[in-house]
């Protein structure tokens, strides 16, 4: 994994950890098995649709609750293990949960945040996958504005691993595109305490 160059934070990128067509079919796969949902989550004190798909899948106990939104997982389908499996012989941690989410189009999107919930633990490796379009991923410090904003394009089948300071010190985001793009699924690998 080649180190991306953080000051507070912890980033580690392989473009390549999928072949294309390991990350198209997969892609094929997990679109139609997933039980998608559009969560209603909660920003400033509001309740809106969540501009994206998402599902949980996970260990029983892997209880989580982000945006003011608690989710049980699903238990888990076969695909996803296999991608887990893989994604942690390159990890310093093993997962007991996931957060995909499906941007559908150019229009799906995430907004800043970090991903600290008390229940990730102090130091938490978050393992992101890709699979389908390519979309900018961004990171910004949350409180040095004297530190450039870091871009990064998630190809399908790159995985970029979170780990060490970085939720502490950083928010990131996937923003809308104007460009046409098709699907692209994104799974976060995590591990609830
Ligand atoms: O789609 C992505 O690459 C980011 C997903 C993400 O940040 C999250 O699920 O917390
Ligand atoms: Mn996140």
């Amino acid at each position: 994994m080649t180190p991306i160059s953080l000051v507070d934070g912890d980033v580690r990128f392989v473009a390549d950890f999928l072949t294309r067509a390991e990350s198209d079919a997969r892609l094929a796969v997990l679109l139609d098995l997933v039980e998608w949902e559009q969560h209603r989550i909660r920003i400033r004190g509001r309740e809106v649709a969540s501009p994206r798909l998402s599902a949980w899948y996970g260990d029983p106990e892997a209880h989580y609750s982000y945006s003011g939104l608690s989710l049980e997982p699903r238990p888990w389908l076969p695909p996803i293990l296999e991608l887990k499996r893989r994604v942690e012989s390159v990890c310093s941690s093993t997962f007991n949960s996931v957060l995909l989410n499906l941007y559908r189009d150019g229009s799906d999107s995430m907004g800043w945040h970090s991903d600290d919930e008390p229940e990730l633990g102090a130091q938490p490796v978050i393992a992101s996958l890709s699979l389908g379009a390519t979309r900018r991923f961004r990171l910004r410090h949350r409180r040095r504005k004297d530190l450039e904003p870091v871009a990064i394009d998630l190809e399908g089948g790159s995985l970029l691993v979170m780990q060490g300071e970085t939720q502490r010190f950083w928010r990131h985001q996937i923003p809308k595109t104007r460009r046409a793009v098709g699907p692209r699924i994104n799974l976060t690998f995590r591990r609830i305490c």
